[in-house]
């Protein structure tokens, strides 16, 4: 049966949060998993290996390196080969937490589909991931610099449940609501847990994904207003690649005086502590 262990991931350390608020958040999440009374597992690479549980000097290691490598399933070989440190995107960790027996991992926003990504073809590889991974992620929504519509379209054509944990909206990851209206909900773990065992006794592949709101939200149209802005400062910028998400979430951060990073660390906490309970509902179960 095991212990109750949630998975964390560490490319929001590495590159989703600016120093000194990545390390505090990393630290934080797994506290809230402790607090709950189960084993924080969070996964990265270090010196060739890859790492379930790292040590407080790894995540430490990952937080303050210049040269950490941005980890999803394609980039480990490479990575794990060169030696570089790795942090694992939300891809990542689900593949290695679905190798390792892992049910339950947490983040803050779950990747998806740009916007403009008719031109760009830049759709997150957690897409591709979630179809494959027998492993529950809570989230706050995906990223509200998606596309999320069309982030539910593709998400529906994988076949990956997506179900409001206490809502029946998609979250727009800083804000509680989106106006995407969501068909399933849960309104605890034990009701969680049962969807979970539905899906793999059906021997389904797919990830199931828990949408917990925000609980520092913001206001929707403020949010968009900023989001509208990093979007042309980006364009301008020419970023691409896997460069495009951690460069809009500081520019959110900056634009907003801090506020998009306060209720992103928030939200980052409050999820770890929901995939907590979801794990130790599920061992019982
Ligand atoms: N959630 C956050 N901040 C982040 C991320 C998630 O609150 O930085 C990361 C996750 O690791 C996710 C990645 O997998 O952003 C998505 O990157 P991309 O869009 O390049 O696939
Ligand atoms: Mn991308």
């Amino acid at each position: 049966m095991g212990g109750a262990i949630a998975a964390l991931e560490s490319t929001v350390i590495a590159h989703g949060l600016p120093r000194p608020h990545n390390l505090e958040a990393a630290l934080a999440m797994e506290a809230a998993v402790r607090e709950e009374g189960a084993t924080p597992a969070t996964i990265g690479l270090v010196s060739g290996h890859i790492v379930v549980g790292l040590s407080r000097g790894e995540i430490e290691l990952l937080a303050n390196s210049e040269n950490v490598a941005k980890v999803s399933r394609r980039d480990f070989s490479a990575v794990l080969a060169g030696g570089r440190p790795g942090a694992t995107t939300v891809a990542g960790t689900l593949a290695v937490a679905a190798a390792a027996g892992i049910r339950v991992m947490a983040t803050g926003g779950i990747g998806g589909v740009h916007r403009g990504a008719e031109q760009t073809f830049d759709i997150s590889a957690d897409i591709t991931e979630l179809a494959h991974s027998p492993v529950a992620i809570v989230c706050s929504g995906a990223k509200v610099i998606l596309d999320l519509p069309r982030t539910l379209e593709v998400l529906e054509t994988a076949g990956v449940p997506v179900v409001g944990y206490r809502t029946s909206e998609f979250p727009a990851f800083y804000s509680r609501t989106s106006g995407l209206p969501l068909e399933h909900r849960v309104d605890d773990p034990a009701a969680a847990v049962r969807i979970i065992k539905s899906q793999r006794e059906l021997g389904f592949e797919q990830a199931v994904v828990f949408c917990n709101p925000p609980a520092k939200a913001m206001d929707e149209h403020e949010v968009s207003t900023l989001v509208e802005e990093a979007l042309r400062s980006a364009a301008e910028q020419g970023i691409s690649g896997k460069a495009v998400t951690p460069y809009l979430l500081d520019h959110l951060a900056r634009a907003s005086q801090g506020r998009t990073l306060e209720t992103n660390v928030a939200l980052l906490v409050d999820n770890a502590r929901v995939a907590a309970r979801i794990a130790l509902a599920l061992r019982g179960a």
